[in-house]
């Protein structure tokens, strides 16, 4: 009789294996602040933001790639990033309350460090 169970077991450990799912990153609106000021993210990430003032605020990306809209007091606005690079934003009705997001591609590997290049074995020509 063949071990069923134990194989489902298998697969089932194999699916909780999966790489974890993108992060979610909170940025807090709070005394005509963005804390903090700058978050850095992996693609498919996204940001929170959550309006803990007493004011209400927008979130405007100032290349115009996402706007919030206002959000008021204990409002939450998210935007995921899906592509690499830097976005700077603001409030629309406090132009001193700017933040950024810098989004990074996909980890690389470190290079091997130099001088440690594993040593190819060249057989030598016998004469
Ligand atoms: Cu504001």
């Amino acid at each position: 009789m063949k071990p069923l169970t134990t194989t489902l077991f298998a697969l089932t450990g194999l699916l909780i294996a999966l790489p974890a799912s993108a992060r979610e990153v909170k940025v807090s609106m709070s005394k005509l602040r963005f804390t903090p000021a700058a978050v850095q993210v992996a693609t498919g990430d996204t940001v929170i933001w959550v309006n803990d003032d007493d004011r209400g605020h927008t979130v405007v990306a100032d290349d115009g790639s996402f706007n919030s809209g206002e959000i008021g007091i204990g409002g939450v606005f998210r935007q995921q990033f899906s592509s690499p690079g830097e976005v700077a934003y603001h409030c629309d009705h406090h132009p001193r309350m700017r933040g950024k997001v810098v989004v990074a591609g996909k980890p690389q590997k470190d290079p091997p460090p130099k001088g440690k290049e594993p040593k190819g074995k060249e057989p030598k020509a016998k004469d």
